[in-house]
């Protein structure tokens, strides 16, 4: 590896000991850029890799709330403004109990590069709380919302810093987020969030774009291979928006999820989850989403508890789609037994590092990063910005097709980028390369600070 990118690298492991995750997602994109580092010598002179490594602004805040019963509970909030060389910091914000900086952290740097392969003027950013939505009334999830936007209205804004939902944050969190964003500026700025709901700005698709945009970059992986997603079996983690918008799609366009995990074991469907098993799942899982087994109960198919779903070897593809370092290296090794040529990321940062490198050494296989995978859910939160700005509504149809060829686009530039430097099909580098190449760019004619 190139010197330079040791020496950053470990920097940021004697600084970071403590946030394990930041350093794992550090690591697993500055050891990608070796070539582009190498060819520009002009990047380690100006010491970009260790400023791209310090977030422009990072900050903490109390957020005090009651509950129903009049009991007083106080959580730390966050919000990470990682870098906006390249437009305004974009990110969403994770409301769950393991929330400290170390998430917020790596979620902000992923942010960064999937957000620049978008292709849209979006810098990044992520924030959240500690605050555990689990069990919640939703008077309760209100007062919080209320509480954290009182903290952090003066901070973000259409054209400064523009949050979004990730895990425990869904439409119901955000319009509340939004109406004390509203109750307290006293201004019309709707663009100030992304996944709202559809009577205040939001985007038609935004709730499915996440799985809709992963599962067009896995049609662009089968088209370089001379292959169809037609009659393709998926093994998933994960049956949130994600993980519904995958089951979804692949359903339209004839594939179908045989395997879905969740928290208490998997489900094996072997007719696929369609048609109406789709709205089952949505009522499953507001109803308890930490458990699964009730599809199996209603539709009497397999449920293994306990267990995840990698290694089955009736299926062609694997998409992890739950939460990060959900597949280690024994499961890794698994999947890999499993012959099952491809592994296409999800969630993000879903695999070790180690797990991760073992399964690009497979000959037989084909891996794809999540930050380009799943970046076709911020994608469509730069186009339901774009539409804000423009006081219109863009069709459904409008923006499934410019998810669909953000998609191709990102593939394309990944591919590409891979290609330059010699690396052959590469989907994993040549991401990181293409994200990095843009924001670097960006700094580098920004001057130094
Ligand atoms: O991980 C992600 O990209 C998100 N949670 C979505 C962020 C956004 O601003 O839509």
């Amino acid at each position: 590896m190139n010197a330079y990118i040791e020496s950053v690298i470990s920097n940021v492991r004697a600084k970071h000991t403590s946030e394990p995750e930041f350093v794992q997602t550090v690591e697993e994109v500055l050891s990608s850029l070796s070539p582009v580092i190498d060819a520009h010598p002009e990047y380690e002179k100006a010491d970009l890799l260790n400023r791209i490594v310090e977030p422009e602004r990072m900050f903490t805040f109390r957020v005090v709330w009651m509950d129903d019963n009049g009991a007083y509970h106080t959580n730390t909030g966050y919000r990470c403004q990682f870098n906006g060389a390249i437009g305004p910091y974009k990110g969403g914000l994770r409301f769950q109990k393991n929330v400290y900086p170390g998430i917020i952290k790596f979620l902000g740097f992923e942010q960064i590069f999937k957000n620049a392969l978008t292709g849209l003027p979006i810098g990044g950013g992520k924030g959240g709380s500690d605050f555990d939505p689990a069990g919640k009334s939703a008077a309760e999830v209100m007062r919080f919302c209320q509480s954290f936007m009182t903290a952090l209205y003066r901070y973000i804004g259409p054209d400064i810093d523009v949050p979004a939902g990730d895990m425990g944050v869904g439409g119901r969190e955000i319009g509340y987020l939004y109406g004390q964003y509203r109750r307290l500026k006293g201004v019309w700025e709707n663009g100030v969030l992304t996944g709202k709901g559809l009577s205040y700005g939001g985007s038609l698709i935004r709730p499915e774009a996440t799985g809709y945009g992963a599962v067009y970059y896995l049609q662009e992986v089968l088209k370089h291979e001379g292959d169809t997603i037609e009659g393709k079996r998926l093994a998933i983690s994960g049956y949130g928006n994600v993980g519904w918008g995958i089951m979804k799609k692949a359903a339209q366009l004839g594939a179908k999820v045989t395997y879905f995990a969740g928290p208490d074991g998997y489900i094996h469907d072997p007719d696929g989850v369609t048609g109406e098993k789709l709205d089952f799942i949505l009522k499953m899982r507001a109803e308890d989403p930490m458990h699964c087994k009730p599809y199996a109960d209603k539709y009497g198919v397999e449920f293994v508890p306990g267990a995840k779903c990698w290694g089955v070897k009736d299926v062609d593809i694997y998409m992890p789609a739950a939460t990060q370092n959900d597949v280690k290296m024994e499961s890794a090794v698994k999947i890999a037994q499993s012959g099952v040529k491809y592994y296409i990321e999800v969630a993000n940062m879903p695999t070790t590092n180690d797990a991760l490198n073992y399964l690009r050494q497979q000959k037989h296989m084909i891996v794809a990063p999540s930050k380009a995978v799943n970046a076709g859910g911020v994608g469509v939160s730069a186009l339901e910005m774009a539409q804000n700005s423009e006081r219109l509504v863009w069709s459904a149809e409008e923006v499934d097709e410019q998810l669909h060829r953000m998609m191709e686009n990102i593939h394309r530039v990944s591919a590409e980028a891979a290609e330059e430097y010699g690396l052959g099909y590469d989907l994993v580098a040549g991401a990181n390369i293409a994200g990095f190449k843009k924001v670097a760019t960006a700094m580098m004619e920004q001057g130094v600070f």
